[in-house]
């Protein structure tokens, strides 16, 4: 698919969920070869990867116009939001939203006035220069803000969130969610899991797209049962790391 026809704003917007999965690493050979394995964006993780902004947006350039580059951020810092958005990405994702607030924050970090104050940069994002004018005009509608709860306190207050006019979607994050609640790692606690099903009723209830990370087909296929359109299917190292376990196990079986 040529993402160039349409912004991953405008993409979020259709029924149909969109797949993609973590990349952690920098080489943009691996990026390109899951590309053109069909994942239709990419979820470039500077957060809790080796991934700088510079490799992300090479990654970014590897991929396009084939795959969606969305850069998830180490933090909700004017710093960071502004080289990431600079990069030409297609969205960003802003973790660990705790409050009214932090969401408020990421949209003037990430918005252009009048809606925010994201500041006017002149990089890739706005092609050196020659798409100027038109960037600066099109971002708001274009560029996602995705913003990651994954936090108790965000939940009490997931509502008012979704309500926040420049929060474009909504990434639930169930491990640090849990641990927030004091059940480190257990993602299917029924409180983890209620909490979970309250913000996914107010992005209903709101009309904003949600998603969430899955670790197998199987989660996925659930997710998007749910109702979940922002899918990340697996990382660049479980897919290698599987495969690669499961090969050798095989043939040690074999001469065993
Ligand atoms: C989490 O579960 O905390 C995540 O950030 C998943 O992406
Ligand atoms: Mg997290």
């Amino acid at each position: 698919m040529n993402r160039s026809a349409i912004s991953f704003l405008e993409r979020l917007a259709h029924k149909k969920p969109l797949i993609g999965t973590l990349v952690s690493t920098s080489q943009t050979e691996v990026a390109e070869a899951l590309s053109l394995c069909g994942f239709e964006w990419l979820f470039i993780d500077v957060e809790h990867s080796v991934v700088d902004m510079a490799a992300a947006q090479h990654i970014i350039q590897a991929v396009a116009p084939r795959s969606y580059g969305v850069i998830r951020l180490p933090d909700n810092s004017t710093e960071h939001v502004k080289k990431a958005l600079d990069t030409g990405c297609d969205g960003v994702i802003v973790p660990m939203i705790k409050s009214v607030s932090d969401a408020e924050r990421a949209v003037s970090f990430a918005k252009y006035a009048p809606l925010g104050n994201r500041s006017v940069g002149l990089a890739r994002a706005q092609a050196y220069g020659l798409n100027f004018n038109d960037y600066l005009s099109s971002a708001n509608t274009k560029i996602a803000l995705i913003l990651q709860i994954e936090h108790i306190d965000a939940v009490e207050h997931v509502e008012e969130i979704v309500a926040i006019l420049g929060v474009d979607a909504i990434f639930i994050g169930p491990y640090d969610l849990s641990a927030s609640m004091g059940l480190l790692g257990q993602t299917s606690a029924p409180e983890v899991v209620e909490a979970i099903g309250r913000v996914r009723q107010a992005c209903r209830n709101a009309k904003v797209p949600c998603g969430a990370f899955c670790m197998t087909a199987n989660q996925a296929r659930d997710e998007i049962a749910g109702g979940g359109r922002l899918i990340v299917l697996g990382t660049d190292l479980l897919f290698m790391t599987g495969n690669a376990k499961a090969a050798l196990e095989s043939l040690a079986l074999e001469h065993s």
